[in-house]
């Protein structure tokens, strides 16, 4: 493992480019330095087989009976006494997540986890006839059209780029997921990503079995959104991979692409919904124009705030500047950056049986920004007043715990008769 070092953001990248870094990733230094990214001379691109769920199957460190239970809890859940954990709450949890699971399981006995380990079959096979494209501004304007059209929250686009894409798949046809090749199509050049909002009336509500709801839909609306837009481009003549957590590190590509920032809770944050977001990606060879990176001040804000990593229950956050490396086998190779400690996080879900969010649920970018007081307060904290909005936070309490049985209470409220 690489010694940590203390961030110097931006001064070590394009400057001091590692000697041996391949000839064909130089290309996405200037890219990098744009969009705030540090790479440096230990990096190695990552294999799926080395996250912390993948472990889960090999690694005698991470193996136990929580995770057997936790498993268990998606299909057989036994409720328990606490608020949100309630019969009621599970069927609501493992239901928002089953056409997640269907797409998940239908490709099973030929080894294949579609969404997770492997990318989504397309329905549409690929025309033999490419369709006359506009220019390419028009076609990335027709692409966001369609994604918006068929349900994508918000897209964007960036440059392919090897460097975030595993190394090797887990082979769902193992029983230790062991490491299969990862392999893609010839010639691409672009990968569209797609946000989903996650519903924040659930969010405010973890941890809970009721809140892990809203993770579960996002992932069945992804696997139905993104398998449908990269079916429309195939339809079109062209190579479209629709991708869920598989093939690739979501982060980077989603920060390239435009959709936010990256934060100390290991998340992308976005304008519109802070972190509060799930993202989906196709990586395809239309000719298509890519977004910018944009920052809104997130970074400053981070360094100066610790509200997620103070909230976290198995203290699995990282305090101070980004480093380079992380705690674990888990971690990449060789880029500076905030990096959690995923064997505490994963072991405090399988202790609860449900997943977590908390460090999402508390970031003080999480908010409704529909209404005009969170977008006064998402300037203030981009400005240099960050300071005061540190406080006004705190002293708001943004971001407490509400009551998983409250939600429920809102079906008394507002659907009783007809909706
Ligand atoms: C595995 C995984 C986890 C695992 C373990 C991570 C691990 N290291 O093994 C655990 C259980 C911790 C986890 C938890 C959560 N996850 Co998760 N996770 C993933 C997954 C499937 C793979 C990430 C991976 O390969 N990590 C292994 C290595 C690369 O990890 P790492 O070095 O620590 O790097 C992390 C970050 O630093 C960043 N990153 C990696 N490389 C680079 C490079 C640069 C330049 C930058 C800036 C960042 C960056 O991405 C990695 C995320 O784990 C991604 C989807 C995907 N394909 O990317 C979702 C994903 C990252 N998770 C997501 C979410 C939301 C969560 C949770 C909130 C759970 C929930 N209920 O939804 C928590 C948050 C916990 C936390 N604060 O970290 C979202 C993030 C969305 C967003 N707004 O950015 C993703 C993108 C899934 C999705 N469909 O949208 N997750
Ligand atoms: S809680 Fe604070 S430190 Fe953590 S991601 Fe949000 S703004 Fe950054
Ligand atoms: S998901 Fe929960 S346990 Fe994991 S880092 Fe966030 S707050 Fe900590």
């Amino acid at each position: 493992m690489a010694p940590s070092k203390q961030s110097t953001r931006n001064d070590t990248w394009p400057a001091n480019a590692p000697a041996d870094y391949p000839a064909e990733w130089q290309r996405f230094r200037e890219g990098d330095a744009e969009a705030g990214f540090e790479i440096t001379e230990n990096f190695e691109r990552f294999s799926q087989h080395n996250d912390i769920f993948n472990r889960a199957w090999w690694d005698e460190k991470v193996k136990s009976e929580d995770v057997m239970a936790f498993y268990q809890s998606q299909r057989r859940p036994v409720p328990r006494r606490g608020e949100g954990f309630s019969q009621w709450d599970w069927a609501l949890l493992n239901s928002a997540w089953s056409v997640a699971r269907d797409f998940a399981m239908r490709g099973l006995k030929e080894g294949m986890r579609e969404g997770f380990l492997d990318p989504f079959k397309s329905f549409l096979p690929k025309a033999e006839t490419q369709a006359e494209l506009p220019s390419p501004e028009d076609t990335t304007a027709r692409i966001k059209q369609v994604a918006a059209y068929l349900g994508a929250d918000r897209v964007g686009i960036t440059e392919f780029d090897p460097r975030w894409v595993y190394t090797h798949r887990s082979d769902a046809g193992s029983k230790t997921r062991d490491q299969k090749p990862n392999d893609l199509p010839e010639g691409l050049t672009h990968v569209i990503v797609l946000a989903h909002e996650m519903e924040y009336s659930l969010v405010e509500r973890y941890p809970s079995a009721l809140a892990a709801a809203s993770t579960g839909r996002e992932y069945s609306r992804e696997a139905a959104i993104v398998s449908s837009v990269a079916s429309f481009i195939r339809a079109i003549g062209f190579e479209a991979v629709g991708t869920s957590n598989d093939t690739g590190i979501t982060i980077p590509y989603a920060i390239k692409a435009g959709m936010g920032e990256y934060g100390r809770n290991q998340m992308v944050i976005t304008r519109e919904y802070g972190p509060r977001v799930r993202f989906s990606k196709i990586f395809t060879d239309l000719p298509l124009v890519c977004d910018s990176p944009r920052k809104f001040g997130v970074f400053e804000y981070c360094n100066i705030c610790n509200v997620c990593a103070n909230a976290c229950p198995p203290k699995a956050l990282p305090e101070g500047p980004p480093k380079e490396g992380g705690p674990n086998r888990s971690s990449i190779l060789g880029v500076t950056k905030w990096t959690a400690d995923c064997e505490k996080c994963f072991k405090f879900w399988t202790k609860m049986r449900v997943d977590c969010a908390i460090c999402m649920r508390v970031c003080p970018y999480n908010r409704d920004y529909t209404k005009w007081p969170n977008r006064l307060m998402r300037w203030l904290m981009g400005s240099r007043f960050r300071r005061l909005a540190l406080k006004l936070n705190a002293r708001a309490r943004h971001g407490k715990r509400h009551s998983p049985n409250e939600w429920w209470a809102k079906a008394g409220d507002e659907f009783r008769g007809g909706h």
